[in-house]
């Protein structure tokens, strides 16, 4: 009776079946334990304790069985091969944008509601663009082998996203008011505030009666839009082969104790506007190339522009 209930419990694969295997055995009104608790009435009575003692044990481990066979079956992800006691799949972390793009994006919004579209330029540039049409002659120093990327003949990672102004100016008749974000490559000996590689935001309006009381209040607004109204910034006069006047734009550093250049402006002048076919007696035009990765640093405080490529996510996790 034992070896065969045993069996019967064991072999149970569905409710159905179990339940089937408890009321043979275990049946109140016609389980075998009933019947086999019945003979006792009818055993000798010296045999009787013997007997009483083994029906226990059979009665109970049959109770165990229908116990564990209950359990087994009555878990339905057991029949798909789920093991639901196994401890869960860890939620997938996401991830998310890096925060150069998220400050590209942010630059482009806030330009945008300034007026700006956005246009685009190669980063493998030829020296026509990168220097030529921009005023840089042959012997310039900002030509030296030792001071670009060149690739090969007449090529180069541009050095500046200046390009861009001479490919939109090419491309379309003023008025002109856009700005462009992208890598530019320099061998630069690299510290806290500068890389080999870094991005930069170009800006070009060409209009009739463009002046620089525009191109310092869209500076400012900027600034003011982008770094918050207790910004600091001033402009320092300075000197660039395809604008005239020039200037500098330094913004004073988080921790308020020094003053870090944000990027270079000024009039575009009278000769690059007539090398793409501009007249420069009825419109004039500002441009402005200010430092990605040091806008991004003033704002949130950070320290070192190393930070942007060696993607620790200690720091990338913090935008
Ligand atoms: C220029 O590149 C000019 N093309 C800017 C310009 C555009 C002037 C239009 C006039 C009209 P400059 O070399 O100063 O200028 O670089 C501009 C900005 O790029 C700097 O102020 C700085 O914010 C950033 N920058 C320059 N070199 C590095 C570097 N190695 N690492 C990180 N940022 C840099």
């Amino acid at each position: 009776l034992e070896a065969a209930g045993l069996a019967a419990f064991r072999e149970a694969g569905s409710p159905e079946a179990v339940e089937a295997a408890r009321i043979e055995y275990l049946g109140q009104k016609q389980g075998k334990i009933k019947a086999a608790q019945q003979r006792l009435k009818q055993v000798e009575p010296s045999a009787r304790k013997d007997y009483g003692q083994r029906f226990n044990a059979v009665k109970t481990a049959l109770e165990a069985a229908w116990e564990s066979a209950k359990a087994r079956v009555d878990r339905p992800a057991a029949a798909s091969g789920l093991d639901v006691t196994l401890p869960g799949t860890p939620r997938p972390r996401l991830g998310h944008r890096h925060p150069l793009t998220q400050t590209a994006d942010e630059l482009i919004d806030l330009f945008g509601r300034l007026g700006f579209g956005v246009a685009r330029g190669p980063e493998v540039e030829d020296v026509f663009h990168n220097f030529e049409a921009l005023n840089i002659p042959p012997a310039h120093p900002a030509r030296d082998p030792a001071d670009n990327f060149y690739l090969s003949d007449g090529a180069l990672l541009r050095s500046q996203t200046s390009t861009i102004q001479i490919r939109v100016m090419e491309r379309q008749p003023p008025p002109v008011r856009i700005v462009a974000i992208g890598r530019v490559y320099r061998p630069d000996a690299v510290d806290p505030t500068h890389s080999f590689m870094f991005h930069q935001i170009e800006g070009l309006m060409v209009d009739r009666g463009v002046t620089m009381a525009h191109l310092k209040s869209t500076l400012r607004l900027f600034a003011e839009g982008y770094l918050g109204t207790d910004v600091k910034i001033r402009f320092r006069p300075s000197f660039f082969p395809f604008t005239e006047p020039s200037v500098e734009v330094d913004m004073l550093w988080h921790g308020g104790d020094r003053w870090v250049e944000m990027g270079g402006a000024g009039m575009v002048d009278p000769d690059v506007l007539r090398a793409v076919g501009y007249d420069p007696e009825e419109v004039t035009g500002f441009a402005f190339g200010l430092g990605v990765e040091r806008l991004c640093m003033r704002k949130h405080g950070i320290d070192d522009i190393r930070l942007f490529t060696t993607n620790d996510v200690r720091f990338l996790s913090q935008f």
